[in-house]
């Protein structure tokens, strides 16, 4: 029998790439999107799959109950990937209620609609690494304490219980994938690997002349979203709803990832100063291609990440696929052809 799955948050980088995914396998999507004066679907576009006659795009906002009942009720859906937030840990500090309301009480609109309509609905949270924080062991594993360092973790950590919380207490299938940094070329520009890898392609074709940066010492466990969308879908064809964490056991300075992208455009960054005075020169011409600029800082930030994602081996036999090294140069291989077509979102 075909496969009903409800992805909110279809216009974002994950919802993307599940949409794709699940469709491959013959689903069916009820895609979500939220009102805006001109919705973009640039990334549904990019991988093909807007015309898709299993996918349903449906507009439906997290923080309105009433329509997470009906979508639940019209769809049938079997599996709900809760994948929609403000997603941006920057702007949660100046936006923390907002924050709240989406990323924190969306999912509780959600798990609240799931146990008055149908209990046998498999929910997937999307939560983060961002809830361990300032954290407390390393690697970072399921049972690690948390410790959010932004209204963003704070929110998710909210969800996160939430789900666990209604597990227990309902027993709803509430799964939650506490999932690290993953990047594509379907990112969003704002989040730091991408910025740098469309700045870069920028700068390689003459169309910028520096990538300003915040803080360059900060250590993110990053892989590719593609692997980790896959992570979700089978953590909710398990047999029973767990919270497992997917990494990739490898930690690298945004310094580090600066220096990838570079050397995929073939430059090699040599740097100099230190702290907000450090800058990369360009080591054949000396130019300066990266600034530190306070501005991008955060008032706390998450030092260093890297988690450890042995249990989702052993029970799901999932495991990352794409490198580092790897992931940069798919992603500034797209922004190149990208600022080349003259286009990018
Ligand atoms: P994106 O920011 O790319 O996508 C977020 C999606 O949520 C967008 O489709 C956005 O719509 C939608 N959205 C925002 N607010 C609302 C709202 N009020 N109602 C309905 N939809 C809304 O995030 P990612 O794809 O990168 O991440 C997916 C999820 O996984 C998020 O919950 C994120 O917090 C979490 N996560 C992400 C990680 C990562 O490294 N990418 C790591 C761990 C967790 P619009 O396009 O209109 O803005
Ligand atoms: P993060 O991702 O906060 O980890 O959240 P982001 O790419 O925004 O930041 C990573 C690190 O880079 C540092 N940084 C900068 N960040 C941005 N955005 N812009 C800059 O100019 C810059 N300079 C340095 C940041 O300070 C930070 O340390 C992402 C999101 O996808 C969350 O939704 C998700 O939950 C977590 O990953 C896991």
């Amino acid at each position: 029998m075909t496969k009903t799955a409800i992805v909110t948050g279809i216009s974002g980088q994950d919802g993307a790439y599940l949409a794709e995914n699940l469709l491959d396998r013959g689903y069916t999507v009820y895609g979500t999107y939220r009102r805006t004066s001109s919705v973009n679907f640039w990334r549904i576009d990019e991988l093909g799959i807007g015309g898709h006659p299993q996918l349903k795009l449906v507009e439906y906002d997290l923080t309105d109950m009433g329509s997470a009942i009906r979508l639940i009720e019209t769809s049938e859906a079997t599996e709900i990937y809760n994948l929609a937030a403000q997603s941006f840990v920057g702007v949660s500090f100046d936006q923390p209620i907002t924050t709240g309301a989406i990323t924190g009480l969306g999912a509780a609109y959600l798990l609240e609609a799931i146990r008055t309509v149908n209990r046998n609905i498999r929910f997937y949270q999307a939560s983060t690494s961002e809830m361990f924080g300032k954290v407390q062991a390393i690697p970072q594993v399921e049972d690690t304490p948390f410790y959010p360092r932004s209204p963003y973790g704070v929110a998710k950590l909210y969800a996160h219980w939430l789900t666990v919380n209604y597990r227990e207490s309902f027993n709803i299938f509430g799964t939650s994938g506490i999932l690290f940094n993953h990047e594509s070329p379907l990112r969003g520009r704002e989040f730091v690997t991408r910025k740098i890898t469309d700045t870069v392609a920028k700068i390689a074709l003459g169309k910028a002349d520096v990538l300003e940066l915040g803080n360059l010492d900060a250590k993110r466990d990053w892989g590719y979203a593609k692997d980790y969308v896959e992570g979700m879908r089978l953590m909710l064809q398990h047999h029973t709803p767990d919270t497992f964490v997917l990494a990739t056991n490898r930690t690298e300075t945004v310094r580090r990832f600066v220096e990838l992208a570079f050397a995929e455009a073939g430059i090699e960054i040599e740097w100099s100063g230190k702290d907000e005075n450090e800058s990369g020169r360009d080591a054949k011409t000396g130019k300066t291609l990266v600034r530190v600029n306070p501005a991008f800082y955060r008032p706390a930030e998450v030092e260093l990440l890297i988690g450890d994602p042995a249990k989702a081996k052993a029970d799901l036999g999932w495991e990352p696929k794409v490198q580092l090294e790897e992931l940069a140069a798919l992603m500034v291989a797209a922004d190149m052809r990208r600022n080349q077509a003259g286009w990018s979102f």
